[in-house]
C-alpha cells in the first residue's frame, strides 16, 4: 500500500511526561513511527514524500487562533528565556465552567492551558514542523485516494485524534484524521465515515465533526469512565444538529477480549455501509494491543490481519492515519499486518 511518511517527525522529540505526579521518559516517542516504517520497507510497501499542503484543510477543521499559535508558541516560549530552549512547557491553569476562553491572556502558560485539554501533550522545537508536516502526509494520502487508489497509508507521529477544533490533547496537536475525511469531502466524496479504532476514544475527531451529517464518526474505544480521555466518548453521544444520528460510540470496559472487540468492529462497519459511505478513514491506534504498556484491550498481533480483512470487506475508497499505540517495537508488525490484510 502506498504509505505517505513524515519527514519532520523526529523534530518533535520532547523527553518526558507526567505519570501520576512523576516525570516519566515519553511513551509517544520517534522510534515508534521509525518501527512502523522499517517494518513497512521489509515487507515492500512504497513509501512517498507528502505531496499536498494541507494549511487550507487546516482551516477547515481547526480555529484560526489556535493554529497561530501552534505555528509560533515555540518562538514565544523562548522568547521568554532563551534558556527554556532545553525545557518542555507545561499547561498548569485551564478555563474550565465559569471562566472565560474568549480572550487570550498574553502569559504564555495561561495561553497554553486555553489551548491544552491535559498536561500530558508536551512540546519541542520541532513540534509546529512535525505536526503541519503530518497533516500534509494525511492530505496527500487522502488526495491520492480521491485520485482512485484504492487505499493508502499515512505513517505519521504526533498522532492526531485526540486534538479538536482548538486545542492539543493526548499527545496530538493537528487532526490528521479530520484533515483526511475533509480533503475526501473536498475532492468530491458525499459522505465520508471516520472509524476510530485506537484505544481510547477520538474526542478531537468527534467534535470536530459533531454537528456535521457529511462525516459520519465511529469510535470502539475504553469505556470514558476508567479511560482517557475521561470527559468524552460515551454512548448517548449520538451528534446535534444536522449531525444527529451521526456519530457512534461503542466504549468497551477495560479488558474486553478480543473476540468482544471484533463484535464491536462488526456493528461499526454495518453503520459504515448503512450511511452509504463513499470514503472511509481510518484512525488506525494500535493500542488495542495486547502487550500496549498504557491501555487495556487483547488484540493479538494475529487479529490486527482479521481487522485489516474486515475493513477491506467494506470495498470503499480507504486511508489510514497512524494514531497511537506504544508497545514500539511491536508496532511494525501490527501496522503492516493491517495493510496486508486489507491488501489481500
Ligand atoms: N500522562 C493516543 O493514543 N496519557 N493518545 C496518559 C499519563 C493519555 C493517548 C498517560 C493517553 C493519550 C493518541
Ligand atoms: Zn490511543
Amino acid at each position: 500500500m502506498i504509505t505517505f511518511h513524515n519527514p519532520l517527525h523526529q523534530g518533535h522529540a520532547p523527553v518526558h511526561e507526567f505519570f501520576r505526579g512523576e516525570r516519566v521518559p515519553c511513551f509517544e516517542k520517534p522510534e515508534r513511527v521509525d518501527y512502523v516504517e522499517g517494518a513497512l520497507r521489509t515487507r515492500g510497501h512504497a513509501m512517498v514524500a507528502p505531496d499536498v499542503d494541507s494549511s487550507a484543510v487546516l482551516a477547515q477543521v481547526h480555529a484560526q487562533r489556535y493554529l497561530a499559535f501552534l505555528q509560533t508558541a515555540w518562538q514565544r516560549w523562548l522568547a521568554l528565556d532563551p534558556a527554556n530552549a532545553s525545557v518542555q512547557p507545561f499547561p498548569s491553569v485551564w478555563p474550565v465552567r465559569t471562566l472565560r476562553s474568549d480572550v487570550e491572556p498574553d502569559n504564555f502558560v495561561a495561553r497554553l492551558g486555553l489551548y491544552s485539554m491535559d498536561n500530558g501533550t508536551p512540546m519541542a522545537a520541532g513540534t509546529w514542523a512535525a505536526a503541519k508536516a503530518g497533516a500534509d502526509a494525511a492530505a496527500s494520502a487522502a488526495a491520492r485516494v480521491a485520485l482512485g487508489t484504492r487505499a493508502a497509508f499515512c505513517c505519521t507521529r504526533p498522532p492526531g485524534h485526540h486534538a479538536g477544533p482548538d486545542f492539543m490533547g493526548g499527545y496530538c496537536f493537528l487532526n490528521n484524521a479530520s484533515v483526511a475525511a475533509q480533503t475526501l469531502r473536498n475532492q468530491g466524496a458525499q459522505r465520508v465515515a471516520v472509524l476510530d479504532v485506537d484505544y481510547h476514544h477520538g474526542n478531537g475527531t468527534q467534535s470536530i465533526f459533531y454537528d456535521r451529517s457529511d462525516v459520519l464518526f465511529i469510535s470502539m474505544h475504553g469505556d470514558p469512565r476508567t479511560e482517557y480521555p475521561f470527559y468524552l466518548g460515551h454512548a448517548d453521544e449520538t451528534g446535534q444538529g444536522a449531525g444527529a444520528g451521526f456519530n457512534l460510540n461503542l466504549p468497551l470496559p477495560a479488558g474486553t477480549s478480543a473476540a468482544t472487540w471484533f463484535d464491536a468492529l462488526e456493528q461499526a462497519c454495518l453503520r459504515t455501509a448503512e450511511y452509504r459511505a463513499d470514503g472511509l478513514v481510518i484512525s488506525l491506534g494500535l493500542d488495542a494491543f495486547e502487550g500496549d504498556p498504557i491501555s487495556r484491550f487483547a488484540l493479538a498481533s494475529s487479529d490486527f490481519t482479521r481487522l485489516g480483512e474486515r475493513l477491506a470487506r467494506l470495498s470503499l475508497p480507504t486511508v489510514f492515519v497512524l494514531e497511537g499505540g506504544y508497545a514500539a517495537a511491536e508496532l511494525g508488525t501490527n501496522a503492516v499486518n493491517v495493510l496486508d490484510g486489507f491488501e489481500q
